[in-house]
């Protein structure tokens, strides 16, 4: 079980749907065709079939739910963390609920992908801008777990081939 987590309106289920159609149809749905999404209460569970004999099952966590995803660690293979690369304001709190999860021992040995999403955003934070408040790289050297990193736009399905690819290797 993949554990998709991010603040709320980050992009997880944009993601989930998009990545979908990505491995199912060979490309994203075109802009004019995305839907509007609503705040996840709870959960939503997908399952992507990522090569002919593979499958992985996908468990979104609303981000308002983010106090009770704990409950949800023990079942977790590994944990795709998506942070909204135009949102300034939410960029501490993302930082705060990575490092919790990091140091939480149920999660010691799952690797983890962080999602650097929106990029297609007029908005976007540039990389050096971000690494004052959130520095991957440093969280890379003392955390236990092994951590990716990859940008995308759930949009335009640009950094998805990449995040397929990191979904193989697991
Ligand atoms: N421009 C842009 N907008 C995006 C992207 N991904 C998601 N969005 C938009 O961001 C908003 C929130 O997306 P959701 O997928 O509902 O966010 P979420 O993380 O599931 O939010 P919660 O369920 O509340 O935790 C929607 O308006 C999406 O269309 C992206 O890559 N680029
Ligand atoms: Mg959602």
């Amino acid at each position: 079980m993949i554990l998709l987590v991010g603040s709320t309106s980050s992009g997880k289920t944009l993601f989930a749907k998009q990545l979908q159609e990505y491995v199912t149809k060979g490309s994203v749905l075109p802009e004019s065709d995305i839907l509007t999404t609503i705040p996840t209460v709870g959960t939503n569970m997908s399952t992507l079939q990522i090569s002919r004999k593979d499958a992985v099952d996908i468990r979104e966590l609303g981000g308002s739910m983010a106090p009770i995803w704990r409950k949800y660690y023990k079942n977790a293979d590994s944990v795709v963390f998506l942070v909204d690369k135009s949102n300034p304001q939410q960029l501490s709190a993302a930082s705060i609920l990575l490092f919790d999860m990091l140091t939480d021992h149920l999660l010691t040995d799952v690797p983890f992908l962080v999602v650097w999403n929106k990029i297609d955003s007029r908005n976007c934070m540039s990389s050096g801008y971000i690494k004052n408040i959130l520095d991957l790289d440093l969280i890379k050297n003392y955390a236990s777990q092994k951590i990716d990193s990859v940008e995308c736009s759930s949009v335009t399905g640009e950094g998805f081939g990449s995040i397929v690819t990191w979904l193989k290797q697991l």
